[in-house]
């Protein structure tokens, strides 16, 4: 029997339509030919490649489960495969799509009036614009309940005062969505690149998605138009999270496609590395950690189609989210360790993705609810009692 060197052990491939294996198929050819040639340099300097902006949009990858407005309107199978493989590439790349679409986009386009939607979502589609999303603060991020960041109203409009923290894309975006206490309660506004009183500053010093931009943004008696509300924000805090159960269904599809890396690279390498007169792939150790990748990525590979069903479906709780982002994110990161492992000391040097990865997924773990928030979600889900109160 011949062995098995593929990267779908179940054939999850036969459960997609021929419509979402194209889109997996198109942006794995992206990523094979336009961002692994470059993400390496990418990661050692500490840039995003803005460069590959335009072709996101030009791909239809931004914002591409939202419906009209030049969005594609493909399936949430299809999104979550344009997230697994970008994520493939580098997390991110896929933080920034995930940005613009589910945290900067959908919000406008959930909560957003006519007005905004026609100004700002075909041309953040088509990557023009960039937007981000200021929710965390210094002093508030697994609680954003108590967050202190105001918008008092003052004449037609409102004045914004305070900070946001760790707020990717924060330096390149043209528009951020900014949640803020206000007299009626959390909202959330659109605030454009140039308002006075409004700046950002990039955060430098990160080990983990060095090829991602990360900010601080500031707002110093920032007065903004009434038309910057998102009006269907009124539900507060509750909309900031659906716009997070967005962003955390494309985390847990895209830890698929780190986990793959990973495991390919130590496959190939284990194949091809000799010690004691054989490959290392011979080893009982080694084939058991090989086994156990595949195993986990077999099954994280079930429960995102799973996961997009019920999405797609309209039947998807947050709940559901919550348990795809802790399993996938905590499993590629054992992932990426063990394959570290495999690689020896090839495995710290960045000739090879892994080490990469490993440091990413690092950020996966605590960014979009740190995984004991995912886990305090689902314990208070199943108990009916909250850890948080
Ligand atoms: P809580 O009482 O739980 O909820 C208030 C209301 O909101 C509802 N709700 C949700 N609705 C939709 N989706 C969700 N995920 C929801 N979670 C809660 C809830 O049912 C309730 O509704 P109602 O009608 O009863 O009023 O609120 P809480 O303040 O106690 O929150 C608890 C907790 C800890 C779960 C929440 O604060 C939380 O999720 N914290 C984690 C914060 C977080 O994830 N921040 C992410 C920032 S953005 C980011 O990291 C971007 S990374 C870039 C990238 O994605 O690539
Ligand atoms: P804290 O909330 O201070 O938590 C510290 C530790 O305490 C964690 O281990 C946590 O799990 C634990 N903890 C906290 N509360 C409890 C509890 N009740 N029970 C048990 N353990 C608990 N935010 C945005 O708004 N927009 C962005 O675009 C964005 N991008 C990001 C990009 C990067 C690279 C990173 C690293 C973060 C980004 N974030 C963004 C912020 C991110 O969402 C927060 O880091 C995250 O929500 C956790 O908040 P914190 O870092 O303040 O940790």
């Amino acid at each position: 029997m011949e062995p098995f060197t593929g990267l779908d052990y179940y054939r999850v491939d036969e459960m997609y339509s021929d419509e979402e294996r194209l889109v997996r198929e198109t942006v794995r050819a992206f990523v094979d030919a336009e961002v692994l040639p470059l993400i390496e340099a990418h990661h050692r300097r500490g840039t995003f490649p803005v460069e590959l902006i335009p072709r996101l949009g030009a791909l239809g990858m931004l914002g591409a489960n939202l419906h009209g407005y030049g969005c594609a309107g493909i399936s949430d199978v299809a999104y979550g495969l344009i997230m697994q493989e970008l994520e493939r590439g580098d997390s991110g790349l896929r933080s920034f799509a995930s940005v613009q679409g589910a945290l900067a986009m959908y919000p406008i386009y959930a909560f957003g009036t006519e007005t905004q939607k026609i100004d700002w979502l075909p041309r953040l589609a088509r990557g023009e614009k960039v937007g981000c999303f200021g929710l965390t603060e210094p002093d508030h991020g697994s609680d954003p309940a108590g967050m202190v960041t105001k918008a008092v109203r003052r004449g037609d409009g409102y004045v914004l005062n305070g900070s946001k923290l760790w707020i990717t894309n924060g330096t390149i975006a043209d528009v951020a969505v900014v949640w803020a206490r206000t007299e009626e309660g959390i909202r959330g506004f659109l605030v454009e690149k140039g308002t006075p009183g409004f700046s950002a500053r990039e955060i430098h010093g990160k080990f983990s998605l060095r090829a991602s931009i990360t900010s601080e943004l500031i707002f110093q008696d920032c007065r903004i138009p009434s038309a910057s509300l998102l009006p269907g924000s009124e539900q507060g805090l509750k909309a900031a999270f659906m716009c997070l159960d967005q962003a955390r269904y494309g985390i847990a599809w895209g830890a698929v496609g780190a986990a793959t890396a990973c495991y390919d690279a130590a496959l190939k390498y284990a194949k091809a590395r000799v010690q004691f007169g054989r490959p290392i792939a011979g080893f009982q150790l080694v084939q058991q950690k090989l086994v156990r990748m595949l195993t986990e990525i077999t099954k994280a590979q079930l429960l995102c189609l799973r996961l997009g069903q019920l999405k797609g479906a309209g039947r998807v709780h947050h709940t559901h989210i919550s348990l795809a982002k802790m399993n996938n994110v905590e499993k590629a990161r054992e992932i990426a360790r063990l394959a570290r492992e495999i690689l020896g000391a090839a495995g710290i040097v960045d000739e090879y993705p892994v080490i990469r990865h490993m440091l990413n997924l690092e950020t996966l773990y605590t960014y979009e609810g740190t995984h004991e928030i995912h886990t305090l979600i689902l314990g208070r889900d199943i108990t009916g009692l909250s850890a948080f109160a």
